[in-house]
């Protein structure tokens, strides 16, 4: 049997719509209830989507044709039956989508689960573009909170040369500019010239740096820096076959207040999504709870990046794109979000081709 979706303003709406579409035989197999829009470019409004089919008239004789239709119809699972994720793999429910969105988010690699949310019962009409950025926004998180209220301790964790060090002494700078007292631990004492690094851009932060390589020297760091408001962690890039590193590190980082610190994930923005979904994986004991995404610089669109914060819902705190230090570094924000996606509301590159080219 053949179904269709319908969207109208009201369930009358939608019902008068299938039947003139469709003829006065169509039945009403479900109705779905929802609201578009309310959030960066539009007014919220309701909708009413209703699936029908045509009834079919009565037949004497049941012939092959009609055994192979009815066989196909059994494997359609009824959707009120469904949870939300099931009914968005339903056939009914991906014929609903729009090939230009899904363009769009081939374009960017957005994947399942995020893919399927921002195709789910994709309007007739309207600006393709623009709903898509509306509901990337909606549905995407950045963790507004943390970026003024952040915790007393702020560990960066992550993959080797992803910009963990980099990004701490922005970020500790960024507070440091905003009434509160920081300092500096680095627990890398393992990579040659680590604590150098970090001690350059202390110096010329004039933000202080103490270095702790095990659990008694990280003890005594912490005390020393008790007064002050913010104390910032960098921790050494971790490979999963360096198990004796792995364990140190964890075994330091444990000591650390849960309640009063925040791990935060430090991933490169042309990182595979199954890459940063493994080093997410290898931290999880400490459950990170934001990510920096780093190098936007390097890459033209970060969908890998947003697939990856929804499956795991962990939201985005901070973009970088640049290696100066302190000034290559923005609060996470929607605009830049869509300015770092291909072909959606805010495309800014190609806005800025057409001002040039006009
Ligand atoms: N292009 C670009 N380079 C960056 C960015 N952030 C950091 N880098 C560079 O990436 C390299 C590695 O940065 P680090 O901060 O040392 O990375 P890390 O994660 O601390 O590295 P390990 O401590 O070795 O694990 C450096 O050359 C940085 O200048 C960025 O946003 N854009
Ligand atoms: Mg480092």
């Amino acid at each position: 049997m053949q179904y269709y979706t319908v969207v109208g303003d009201s369930y009358e709406d939608a019902v008068r719509k299938a039947r003139e579409q469709y003829g006065d035989g169509i039945r009403i197999h479900s109705r779905r209830d929802y609201t578009t829009g309310g959030g960066f470019f539009s007014r919220k409004k309701t909708k009413c989507e209703v699936v029908c089919y045509l009834a079919k008239k009565e037949k004497k004789t049941v012939n092959e044709s009609d055994i192979s239709e009815f066989a196909e119809e059994a494997k359609t699972p009824d959707p009120s039956t469904l949870s939300p994720e099931e009914r968005l793999d339903t056939e009914i429910f991906r014929k609903k989508s729009n090939p230009e969105a899904e363009a769009m988010l081939d374009k960017n690699h957005i994947t399942d689960p995020l893919r399927s949310k921002l195709l789910e019962s994709f309007p007739e009409d309207g600006d393709v573009s623009m709903i898509m950025s509306e509901r990337l926004l909606s549905t995407v998180g950045i963790d507004y909170d943390k970026q003024v209220h952040p915790k007393h301790f702020v560990v960066f964790v992550g993959p080797t040369g992803s910009g963990k060090t980099t990004t701490l002494a922005k970020v500790a700078y960024l507070f440091s500019q905003s009434d509160k007292s920081v300092g500096i631990i680095t627990l890398d004492s393992y990579r040659t010239g680590a604590f150098e690094q970090m001690s350059a851009f202390g110096n010329a932060l004039s933000i202080p740096v103490l270095q702790a390589g095990a659990e008694d020297e990280l003890i005594k760091a912490t005390e020393r820096f008790s007064w002050k408001d913010m104390i910032f962690i960098d921790t050494m890039g971790l490979s999963p076959k360096d198990k004796e590193l792995n364990l140190k590190l964890h075994g330091m980082l444990s000591l650390l207040d849960r309640d009063r610190t925040d791990f935060i994930l430090t991933v490169s923005a042309s990182m595979k999504e199954e890459d940063i979904l493994d080093q997410y994986s290898s931290y999880s004991q400490f459950s990170p709870s934001s990510l920096a995404v780093t190098k936007l610089d390097e890459t033209e669109t970060i969908g890998n990046v947003l697939s990856f914060s929804y499956k795991v819902s962990v939201p985005m705190l901070f973009f970088t794109d640049g290696q100066k230090v302190p000034d290559d570094i923005s609060k996470a924000s929607g605009t830049l979000l869509l300015e770092h996606m291909k072909g959606f509301g805010l495309d800014m590159k190609r806005f800025r081709k057409q001002v040039s080219l006009s």
